[in-house]
């Protein structure tokens, strides 16, 4: 297998290493892959490290860069059909979720080519008739991409195409039990014509691997989407060379429905807010603040409502959800359920393995709904990452707020109202990167997204997203120059 993508090479890993690819729906084969090792991600790193150095890329303008990202979107669109099915097998999620995910990942890519050339920096007024003083941006250099299984092309495109618009080289390094859509994008990337060594891909362990990348002094920047556990050693190894660090690093987000709320489709969203991908999604709404005069009705229909979701493999087209990503998973998603009923929550729907028929072959959990919860539960605190709702009750707004902000995240959070007053009010005091009023989900790629708190450091899409893989530089040029005299001698 030659999966490694080096210097515009496919190459093997260097101590020969495999690894097999298995759909967590069912256990079938997906692929068989190259597994690198720190030498090959040393290997990598010199050649990011000699194309930026070599200065061609860099030095292309980013309009040249910015059609070329756009070009990148055209041939996505033409292979939608073997990334969405490469992305459903490797992660279990359906298909067509996987074909809206393919459609993000094109947007993006438009969204960056879109904005190439549009922001040249700026001159800056000094007063002097002697001096030009301009500032501009620059690539920051040899980018460490760290991508993890959930959304594995989405993320991967959220840093790859900013870093190249910002003509920047990278080395991406996908979870290594996701890494066929990262594949795919290098042929892509090979095939627009990018200069040998600008994208390079190594597979691997995120201990072998990832934490090379994470530490060498050759990497500028690391950006890592991930877990909290793992985001921290990323910024400690990225300490000793004081490198630029951008990370994504979950959520526990709050979902605040008030009385007022129309409550068919508070209901409803309250579902996807969760469930959507068993809830494996950084910014799922799996805390559910309900108010005290609605909640027993409010949880009686979710409940009714979550029972009710079929769960089934990518190309089971009667299924609603599908499976976690992995049995290690699977077990983390059900410790956290069986503690927070050992602290007092209660059980209302799932909390166990879906296991009838063809899911015995997978990672399936019931949604799960947990009621009675408070702020004091692990299972509130921490990112389960699974289909797991906790249910606490608020009297009033200052009550949501608090608890909402109550938590050491701050990536997501949502608020339902017909009191646009109270909904502006809420979100405006809610310490959480994205607030959505009367909906969950939704973003777009012109909108920064990322965390406060400890879901993060640095912003992903939008302007900010482009920002995070630019040095800024000022340029001052005395046009006149003349000894000031200062010293006397
Ligand atoms: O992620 P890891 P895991 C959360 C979620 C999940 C938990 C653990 O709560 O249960 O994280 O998931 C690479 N140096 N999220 O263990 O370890 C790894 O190979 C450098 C939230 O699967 O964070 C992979 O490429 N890299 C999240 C990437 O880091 C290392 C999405 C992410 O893996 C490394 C996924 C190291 N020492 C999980 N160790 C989100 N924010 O959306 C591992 N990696």
């Amino acid at each position: 297998m030659s999966n490694l993508y080096i210097k515009g090479q496919w190459l093997e890993a260097e101590a020969g290493g495999l690894r097999e690819i298995r759909c967590p729906a069912d256990g079938t084969l997906v692929a068989t892959v190259s597994e690198g090792t720190r030498p090959d991600a040393v290997k990598a790193i010199r050649a990011a490290r000699g194309a930026f150095d070599q200065g061609t890329w860099p030095g292309t303008s980013e309009r040249e860069r910015g059609a070329l990202l756009l070009r990148v979107a055209d041939l996505l669109v033409r292979d939608k059909a073997a990334a969405a099915r490469a992305e459903s097998l490797d992660t279990g999620k359906r298909l067509v979720e996987a074909e809206y995910d393919i459609d993000d990942v094109v947007s993006c890519f438009r969204y960056y080519g879109g904005i190439a050339g549009t922001d040249a920096g700026r001159v800056i007024d000094t007063g002097r008739d002697d001096a030009i003083s301009r500032v501009v941006h620059e690539a920051v250099g040899v980018c460490a991409l760290i991508t993890p299984w959930n959304y594995p092309l989405m993320q991967t495109a959220w840093k790859v195409a900013p870093a190249l618009l910002a003509g920047n080289t990278f080395v991406l390094k996908p979870s290594e039990l996701t890494p066929s859509t990262a594949i795919l994008l290098m042929h892509v990337l090979q095939e627009v014509g990018l200069p040998a060594g600008v994208a390079n891909l190594v597979l691997g362990a995120g201990a072998e691997v990832g934490a090379v990348l994470a530490e060498h002094r050759d990497v500028d920047m690391v950006s890592f989407t991930g877990g909290l556990e793992t985001g921290r050693s990323v910024m400690s190894a990225a300490a000793l060379s004081v490198k630029n660090v951008a990370l994504e690093l979950g959520g526990k987000n709050p979902n605040i429905i008030f009385a007022d709320a129309d409550f068919d489709t508070a209901v409803d969203f309250a579902l996807t807010a969760v469930f959507l991908h068993s809830g494996q999604v950084c910014s799922a709404g799996a805390r559910l603040l309900v108010q005290d005069q609605l909640h027993d009705r409010f949880v009686d229909e979710v409940v009714r409502r979550a029972e009710l979701i079929r769960l089934g493999g990518p190309f089971d087209e009667s299924a609603e959800s599908g499976t976690l990503i992995s049995a290690a998973h699977l077990e983390k998603v059900a410790s956290y359920v069986k503690e927070g009923l050992a602290e007092g929550a209660v059980l209302r729907c799932g909390g166990s393995r879906a296991e009838a028929g063809e899911l015995a072959k997978g990672f399936f959990y019931l949604p799960t709904v947990l009621d009675e919860c408070h702020t004091g539960m692990r299972v509130v605190q921490e990112e389960s990452f699974g289909p797991v709702m906790t249910v606490e009750r608020f009297t009033d707004e200052d009550d949501a707020v608090r608890l909402a902000n109550d938590t050491s995240y701050g990536l997501a959070g949502a608020v339902w109202t017909q009191d646009a007053g109270k909904a502006q009010r809420v979100a405006g005091r809610l310490r959480h990167g994205t607030i959505w009023i009367n909906d969950y989900h939704p973003y777009v790629a012109q909108a920064e997204w990322g965390g406060f708190k400890q879901s993060g450091v640095g912003r992903e899409l939008g302007q900010a997203g482009l920002a995070e893989y630019r040095e800024t530089k000022h340029i001052w040029q005395n046009t006149r120059p003349q000894a000031q005299r200062w010293f006397s001698g």
